[in-house]
């Protein structure tokens, strides 16, 4: 036998029967400058919310700051970090070191939180039976806020972007009276006209992703599946958004079910429009609402809810900021956008400099050192921000129409009549990024900048263009494009974009040379040119008149530069193809639809098309 030494002897000590994980497990936090809690709050029918608030240690009477969201509570606290700034997302990073207490919870049905979950659900009313919704939800958080958490003073601002900005604005609707001051940035608030769902009923099918995202799983779902590295191809070989739907399973989703059943601006649509219902149940909350100028997914919400409640009398309390970003970049760094480089880092200087003074202005009683103006509005190419205290709400601004000329010039003066004409084929639609087209990614957030150089030669695509200018046209509001057309189809697509065309070659930046960089840009759906509610055909080859506003811009055209308005039929695959032909329900187009048409813009002369421009001083060219 071998000996039993003392090292070679087993002792109890040695042997786990048991788990090697506690029952258990608390990390030591002495030395954490932050207490985090997750607790579930109650709401006013007993569903429980589930909420995450980041707590500061030391003196207490901090204000808080509430974000509800769809995407995940527990996923804005991004690492244990025992610093409150480094442990919460980009987003949070200023305020947590402003001293902040931050919050943010799951709204009903999502994630952590209890409840059933219904999309951007409506609020209370004739789309929505029940007795709560993301107004209530929001005033019984913070009822629940300042009654529970002892560090905070009483105050809470609310804040967050996109479909986080529309939670804003539904607390805006009926707001608790500990709520002072809220952000809407990026709000969703109408998604038929102008944000995530419909551009004037073009459909953004791409966005049929975030269905199943979503809306699949309570938690995070999954895209849907692609055959192909190229979008382009994935939704030309479904046939229409319903047939692509479809295969992928979205008749199991309620939503979907109601979606594409309302196609068109119906009562489904109109009834939960926050730019109408905010000005009927305005609040005296100081409201900052906050947008990219290349907010390639909300780029109608914040502008449009600023403008109906300024236009119904309640300016003093509501201010409008567009920033140079794109979708929610005010919650990561603003060095640049796309091609475009700033002088400075615009959302961290914007966040520190007038955002937090301004929350804490209003929840820490700490004086404005400025006061906020009505509108604050980036200047792309001065580079600065700009102040207004009279910007002009849309319809209230005299606008100056730059018409298509002849041989594909563009300009002040009447036109000589004439018309160009081009074949939209379905079967080759205009992609909106340049080919292979991935599925959301970082060319998805800048795709508003792209140079547009790379469609200007295909045939179904027309461009007019100024002269060289030889000096400064500044523009400041929303651009209109009056299109009149005919077309050989009985339905079809217009897409019109304001372009700037650098001068050719740029020895401080030589990427910009000749760049043809669209400022403002948007599609509208023929069938929609006398009504949204109610669509009609198109008569084919009868003139109509196609006008529809562009988003807002704060832009000055460089003397050396051209002016350009490029338009086409399709914008693909971001936007679903129109048939070209009259049928009912787009969404559920056949194969046999898809028809070429024959589109002649006119120049005139009863029917003179042109982009209506905000001027900001008298044309005298081009
Ligand atoms: N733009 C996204 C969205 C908002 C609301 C509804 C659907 C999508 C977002 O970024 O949250």
């Amino acid at each position: 036998a071998t000996p039993q030494t003392a090292s070679s002897r087993v002792t109890p000590d040695m042997i786990q029967t048991g788990s090697d994980i506690p029952a258990h497990w608390t990390t030591p936090q002495g030395n954490y400058d932050y207490v985090k809690r997750e607790v579930m709050i109650p709401m006013r029918d007993g569903v429980r919310l589930h909420t995450v608030i980041m707590i500061p240690k030391g003196a207490g009477n901090h204000p808080m700051l509430l974000e509800r969201t769809p995407y995940n509570a527990s996923g804005f606290v991004t690492s244990n970090s025992p610093h409150l700034a480094d442990a919460v997302w980009s987003g949070g990073k200023d305020w947590a070191k402003a001293g902040y207490i931050l919050v943010w919870q799951d709204i009903r049905g999502k994630y952590g939180s209890e409840g059933k979950y219904i999309m951007t659900r409506p609020p209370m009313g004739p789309l929505n039976p029940t007795k709560t919704d993301d107004t209530t939800d929001a005033w019984d958080t913070i009822d629940w806020l300042v009654k529970n958490i002892k560090a905070g003073n009483g105050k809470v601002g609310m804040i967050g972007s996109s479909y986080d900005g529309w939670t804003v604005a539904m607390a805006l609707l009926h707001p608790h009276p500990a709520l002072k001051v809220a952000a809407p940035e990026s709000p969703m608030i109408d998604g038929w006209m102008g944000d995530d769902w419909y551009h004037y009923g073009a459909l953004r099918q791409v966005n049929l992703d975030y269905f199943t995202e979503q809306m699949s799983v309570k938690g995070s779902g999954e895209t849907i599946p692609r055959e192909n590295q190229d979008d382009y191809s994935n939704f030309l070989e479904a046939g229409s958004a319903g047939a692509l739907a479809e295969a992928h399973g979205f008749g199991q989703l309620p939503w979907w079910n109601r979606f594409s059943a309302h196609p068109a601006y119906d009562a489904f649509w109109q009834l939960q429009a926050l730019d109408k219902l905010l000005p009927q149940h305005a609040s005296d909350v100081p409201t900052m609402w906050l947008q990219g100028l290349w907010d390639q997914e909300d780029m109608y919400g914040a502008i449009h809810a600023w403008e109906a409640l300024t236009a119904a009398g309640h300016g003093a309390n509501n201010h409008l900021v567009m920033g140079p970003w794109f979708h929610s970049q005010i919650n990561r760094d603003g060095w640049s956008l796309g091609p475009l480089k700033w002088p400075g880092n615009t959302t961290a200087q914007f966040r520190r400099q007038v955002m937090i003074p301004w929350f804490d202005h209003y929840l820490r009683g700490t004086p404005e050192a400025t006061s906020l103006p009505q509108a604050m509005i980036y200047n792309p190419s001065e580079q600065r921000w700009d102040s207004f205290s009279n910007w002009k709400v849309a319809g209230q601004q005299a606008l100056t129409p730059l018409y298509l000329q002849a041989a594909h010039g563009l300009g002040f003066q009447v036109p000589a009549a004439g018309g160009d004409s081009y074949v939209s084929d379905p079967a080759n639609p205009v992609p909106y990024l340049s080919r292979p087209i991935p599925q959301k990614n970082d060319r998805w957030r800048t795709w508003l900048l792209q140079d547009q150089r790379f469609v200007e030669n295909r045939g179904d695509v027309l461009s007019y263009t100024t002269p060289v200018l030889a000096s400064a046209v500044t523009l400041q509001g929303a651009p209109i494009a009056d299109i009149f057309a005919r077309t050989t189809g009985t339905d079809g697509d217009f897409v019109v974009k304001l372009i700037d065309v650098y001068p050719g070659s740029d020895a401080d930046d030589p990427a910009m040379g000749g760049y043809e960089l669209p400022i403002s840009l948007d599609i509208f759906r023929g069938r929609y040119r006398k009504s949204f509610a109610d669509p009609s055909a198109i008569p084919a080859n009868e003139v109509q008149e196609y006008k529809f506003r562009l988003p807002t811009v704060n832009y000055v055209f460089k003397p050396g530069h051209r002016i350009m308005v490029q338009i086409q039929s399709s914008l693909f695959p971001l936007y679903d193809r129109n048939p070209q032909r009259y049928v009912p329900n787009i969404l559920f187009a056949k194969p046999g639809d898809y028809q070429k048409a024959t589109v002649t813009l006119e120049h005139g002369p009863q029917a003179r098309s042109a982009v209506l421009l905000p001027l900001v001083a008298p044309a005298s060219q081009p």
